[in-house]
């Protein structure tokens, strides 16, 4: 093989609640604010919602028996709060609870690793009422739901992801307002980036008091290299602001108790009254950090919306992904610019992957071959951080199926195995994931052009 890994190293696929469940009404689980979200005409594109998604509630053992078909060593899923506690703080429905307990013996029976995020953006929506994530209250809330979960599912799950992408729920959902609650308000988003991080530290202490057994414990942030557009002093550092705004805003509180020079000051983020002192707390040790990344920053400067004078100039098009452009390197710069800054043990990255147009051809096969040359390139360049000496200890594809992309609604298929959404769900694995399984089996692959016909 040309790229070869460890012998320890760990492939999964990854899934989120929200994105793959449905059943939405069933068995006890409430409205996640998601649910309300999707329902406001012009969020989603086409009016799409979860209340269906890949139907993975009725679905599951299925879903198993093709993961284990793929040789899947690990599968990170998401536990969906209104499904477990459907009022957001105390009753638990033991029925959310059975139909996890379902899916975690099935995996565990076909050898696979459950490798479970606490939350994946999916709060109960009653928490809104409240303020949702401007609320102190609701770091506490989110502690006591994750401690919950390990109570009950210790004895079996070993490694844990406290939130996924705070980023998106902080800054997307309180400050540009493109996500749930929809607020464009710098004050609300430092409160919630404050009580997110908060939540994540008092859960890891909490959920460590309670198991079973030593845990693995990690919090996954969306990350991305961020460059300079060009050499000019201004585009340098608008290069640094956005930096900040989306990787050490939530890297340093993490890892040195304090946030960024930049946010508290240019930007003008606002913490809460006595914010210092919760960086005990959210400095709690973890494991390992759990890495998204997709895609770099390309940023030049740009006066308009002072003091976030940062624009970020992508690609207009890429042949690779309707999302995104395709740039591998950015994750070998990502891993190893990770490593030099923050004292780092352990790396997963928890999701990479890309959305191409997909569709199932005569003969019944998908050719995602598109998606094959992105996973490939991207996994080379993960591999010369690991032989740099970067600790990468396992990789995710995003996703294991096509899915609910969020406001692109199902426009968007990341998946190993195509959803036929028209066809009642019916599941069928692409050129991919075939591609994957052999990576899996000989622990790498032999470097090849997998596409080459233009866009
Ligand atoms: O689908 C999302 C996922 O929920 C979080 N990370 C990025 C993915 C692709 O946009």
């Amino acid at each position: 093989m040309d790229v070869n890994f460890p012998d320890e190293f760990l492939w999964g696929a990854a899934t989120a609640s929200y994105q793959i469940e449905g059943g939405y009404n069933e068995e006890g689980r409430s409205f996640s604010t998601w649910d309300v979200y999707s329902r406001v005409p012009g969020n989603v594109y086409h009016g799409d919602n979860g209340d269906v998604a890949a139907d993975h509630f009725h679905k599951w053992k299925e879903d198993v028996a093709m993961m284990k078909e793929l040789g899947l060593p690990a599968y990170r899923f998401s536990f969906s709060w209104p499904r477990i506690i459907p009022a957001g703080k105390g009753n638990v429905n033991q029925k959310g609870l059975d139909f996890y307990d379902r899916l975690v013996d099935e995996l565990l029976n076909a050898n696979i690793k459950p490798f479970p995020t606490v939350y994946h953006w999916d709060h109960p929506a009653i928490l809104d009422n409240t303020g949702g994530w401007t609320n102190r209250d609701m770091a506490y809330y989110f502690a006591d739901y994750a401690v919950l979960l390990t109570e009950h599912f210790s004895d079996r799950i070993t490694n844990w992801i406290t939130i996924n992408e705070p980023f998106v729920v902080a800054l997307m959902g309180h400050h540009l307002g493109v996500f749930p609650p929809g607020l464009k308000d710098v004050k609300a988003a430092s409160a919630a980036i404050h009580h997110l991080l908060l939540g994540h530290g008092l859960a890891v202490k909490g959920m460590r008091t309670n198991a079973k057994q030593p845990l693995q414990i990690g919090i996954t942030l969306n990350l991305s290299s961020v460059e300079s557009a060009t050499n000019s002093p201004e585009d340098q550092h608008a290069a640094a602001l956005r930096d900040a705004y989306l990787n050490r805003v939530f890297l340093d509180p993490l890892y040195y108790q304090k946030y960024p020079a930049e946010i508290t000051g240019e930007l003008g983020f606002v913490f809460p009254e006595g914010f210092e002192q919760d960086f005990s707390v959210i400095g709690e040790p973890t494991d390992f950090l759990g890495i998204n990344n997709y895609m770099r920053d390309v940023v030049k400067f740009n006066p308009a919306d002072a003091p976030f004078t940062f624009e970020i100039v992508y690609p207009k098009e890429s042949s690779y992904s309707t999302m995104w452009e395709m740039y591998p390197q950015g994750l070998y710069d990502l891993l190893t610019r990770l490593k030099k800054d923050y004292p780092l043990n352990a790396i997963y990255i928890t999701e990479n992957g890309t959305a191409v147009t997909d569709g199932i051809d005569a003969d019944g096969r998908v050719r995602d071959s598109r998606r094959i040359q992105y996973l490939q390139d991207y996994m080379a360049s993960m591999n010369r951080a690991l032989m740099e000496g970067v600790p990468v200890k396992g990789y995710f594809v995003w996703s294991l199926m096509d899915n609910f992309e969020w406001s692109q609604g199902y426009s968007r298929r990341f998946g190993l195995i195509f959803v036929d959404y028209e066809n009642e769900q019916r599941r069928v694995l692409k050129d991919s994931a075939f591609w994957y399984k052999n990576v899996i089996r000989n622990n790498g692959f032999n470097f090849k052009t997998y596409y080459t016909e233009p866009f």
